[in-house]
């Protein structure tokens, strides 16, 4: 009886070990799943911060290029207006074409090499021609604007490009020139309509991967057509991968009157 008993109390001891056992392997297989999936979304968050990293640097060595640029010229590159970027600016008779703001970076024409398609840019460029050389804000063309002779070494120089930048900065607010609207965060709502930020010099889009599904690598609020876009740096989300580096006149003007040497 007692041998007996001994016997029982043996197997329901085994049986609560094997219970033991089952709760337990329970336990680390949820602590192994979730572990897994948290390496899973860390790598994940990597990899799309190191794509958007490359895609800032992209970004700065065009805006660098775009500064050059204007310290050489006395203005801004026209775009590139052929359908999938050719990298060279869209210009009739030398001069940029018609009033075109708007196309691909003309990555050729400033001596770069043409990107592959989710880092080759989009481009805008402010252009508000006037007759009156001391009104005219078209800053993808040179023109004497400070009464400079021909010959002389600061006929349609930097400091022309000035003078349109600041005449530009002038201007009241207009959907018609390249234009920010928010951020989703301190610069307001993502809306090219009911917030339109600032006016700009400038601005470059630099696409990545197609995130809000349109079968385009830009996100809205950017297309192919529109003027806007959105404030620079504006934070990664699910619909949008989008990279934005702008500047508006008075800035670029402050920058180029602080490079020049006089
Ligand atoms: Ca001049
Ligand atoms: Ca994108
Ligand atoms: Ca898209």
């Amino acid at each position: 009886m007692t041998a007996l008993r001994h016997k029982l109390s043996s197997i329901r001891k085994r049986r609560k070990q094997v219970g033991v056992t089952l709760v337990e392997l329970s336990v680390v297989l949820v602590i192994f799943g979730l572990l897994s999936w948290a390496s899973f979304s860390a790598y994940e968050t990597v990899a799309v911060q190191r794509e958007r990293d490359r895609a800032m640097a992209a970004a700065s060595e065009v805006q660098s290029n775009i500064r050059s640029f204007a310290l050489r010229n006395g203005r801004l590159p026209c775009p590139d207006t052929s359908s999938d970027g050719n990298g060279l600016e869209t210009l009739a008779g030398g001069v940029c074409d018609g009033a075109t703001q708007l196309g691909w970076f003309p990555y050729l024409s400033l001596g770069m090499t043409l990107p592959n398609a989710d880092l080759r840019a989009r481009y805008a460029v402010f252009r508000a021609g006037t007759v009156d050389p001391l009104t005219d804000a078209d800053l993808a063309i040179s023109k004497e604007r400070t009464s400079d002779q021909a010959g002389d070494l600061r006929n349609r120089d930097v400091s022309d490009l000035i003078v349109a930048l600041n005449n530009a900065g002038r201007l009241s607010l207009d959907a018609t020139h390249p234009y920010l609207t928010g951020d989703a965060g301190r610069a307001g709502a993502v809306n090219c309509t009911a917030n339109r930020v600032t006016n700009v010099a400038y601005w470059i889009v630099l696409p990545l991967s197609d995130r809000d599904g349109d079968m385009s690598l830009l996100d809205v609020p950017h297309t192919k057509t529109n003027l806007c876009a959105t404030s620079v740096a504006t934070a990664i989300s699910v619909n949008f991968d989008d990279v934005v580096i702008a500047e508006p006149p008075a800035q670029l003007a402050g920058w180029l009157r602080q490079t020049l040497p006089w």
